[in-house]
């Protein structure tokens, strides 16, 4: 099996993070982004919605969107389970990753995208800021950390939140906001896990490729 996409990306870091506590990120390839680019010919050929991650089954059958592959993976790599056996936390789960992708991330690449560029659209970030603001409204609203996102061990929702928190930070460090400063229980979830082996293999991967991708524009820039 391929795994296509980049570190980068939260929703690639989040079945990354799965595999990597399964034990199994070896049963799978990382070929990256085909023709190194999102819109690629070769890309959508493979993937007509045009996004990564989108996982290889067999030989041009292709199965995109994050949570679709980390379920994949679950039925095939059952153990550890990565969803509590207790249905209220494992709804708990669901809910976190949902709420994520509906509300929060797409907006969240967004504003890093805008962020991050010299002369920012000030009325646009702000737009997206706030849209992200209700996104983490809901989930802090929902949210009972314990050890772990739900409950005492590591579970999907971990994988999830991870980047989420990543880019946090990158919005953070290019913006000057702490786009968590009202939500409290997020806030503490941070400071709890920021040391575990998992959020740091999260964190490093993501600096690593945000590295790359930025090498590589600085590349483009000189060559245009
Ligand atoms: N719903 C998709 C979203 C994936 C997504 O938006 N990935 C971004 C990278 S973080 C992407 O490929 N963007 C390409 C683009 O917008 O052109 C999923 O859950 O996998």
């Amino acid at each position: 099996m391929k795994l296509f996409g980049a570190h980068l990306s939260p929703y690639f870091e989040r079945v990354w993070l799965q595999l990597h506590l399964k034990g199994q990120t070896d049963a799978v390839d990382y070929p990256g982004v085909p023709g190194n680019a999102l819109r690629s010919p070769e890309h959508l050929a493979h993937n007509p919605i045009g996004r990564i991650p989108y996982l290889e089954l067999a030989e041009g059958e292709f199965l995109p969107e994050a949570q679709v592959i980390v379920e994949h993976f679950e039925r095939l790599f059952p153990e550890p389970a990565l969803r509590p056996a207790d249905p209220p936390h494992a709804a708990r789960v669901d809910l976190i990753c949902r709420v994520l992708d509906l509300y929060v991330l797409p907006d969240m690449i967004l504003v890093a995208r805008l962020a991050s560029q010299p002369d920012p659209d000030r009325a646009a970030l702000g737009d997206k800021l706030r849209s992200i603001q209700s996104g983490i409204g809901y989930l802090e609203h929902f949210f009972a950390a314990q050890d772990w996102a739900v409950g005492d061990e590591p579970t999907l929702a971990d994988c999830a939140l991870i980047p989420f928190l990543f880019f946090a930070g990158l919005i953070q460090k290019s913006g000057g906001m702490d786009i968590l400063a009202d939500a409290p229980k997020l806030g503490a979830y941070r400071a709890l896990i920021a040391d575990s082996d998992l959020a740091r293999t999260g964190f490093d991967n993501m600096a690593r490729s945000l590295d790359q991708v930025r090498a590589a524009e600085a590349k483009a820039r000189g060559q245009g």
